[in-house]
């Protein structure tokens, strides 16, 4: 945003264009209704901000759990230039749901802290299917297509940070 606060500031900002990049897309088979439609979202962002369909990487893990581990050799892969990891845990469906969510979420955080490498968090935690529906492409959004929006950004912002 700019306004009379920032004028005169030098400001890093990313700029959204895709193209050229290599980005894996890691997901969750588990709730695979709900990923399929992460899934959806993060590619149509993708090849909408100029990725060439052919950089794409999908990877298809168990479930959100072993979404970090599977993120984090994509990362040191050297192979790709950001990660967008989709999942979805869903409260009404598991006893150990607080489990599951606590350590996808941590482990997604030190994989992009470790490794320099951008992970778009698309890994969706609700009460129940309904709220999962709504963020997975109806009322509430595409929580696919933010990560990969915000892994973009990200990638165009260290990008200038040199
Ligand atoms: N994995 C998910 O991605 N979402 C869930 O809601 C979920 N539940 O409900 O348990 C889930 N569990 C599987 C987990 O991610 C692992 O794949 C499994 O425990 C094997 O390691």
């Amino acid at each position: 945003m700019s306004g009379t606060k920032t004028a005169h500031i030098r400001t890093i900002e990313g700029k959204l264009s895709a193209g050229g990049l290599r980005v894996a897309v890691a997901a969750g088979r588990f709730n695979d209704i709900i990923v399929e439609r992460l899934i959806g979202g993060a590619i149509d962002y993708l090849t909408r901000h100029g990725l060439e369909r052919e950089n794409i990487t999908l990877v298809r893990v168990p479930g959100a759990f072993e979404l970090p581990l599977v993120c984090r050799k994509l990362a040191r892969s050297g192979k790709f230039d950001g990660i967008v990891a989709l999942g979805a845990v869903i409260r009404g469906a598991t006893p150990h749901f607080d489990f599951v969510a606590a350590e996808a979420t941590k482990g997604l955080a030190q994989v992009s802290l470790d490794s320099g490498v951008p992970v778009g968090f698309g890994l969706l935690t609700t009460d129940n299917v309904e709220q999962a529906v709504e963020r997975a492409g109806s009322k509430s959004g595409n929580k696919g297509a933010d990560a990969a929006a915000a892994m973009l950004e990200t990638v165009r912002v260290l990008e200038q940070i040199v």
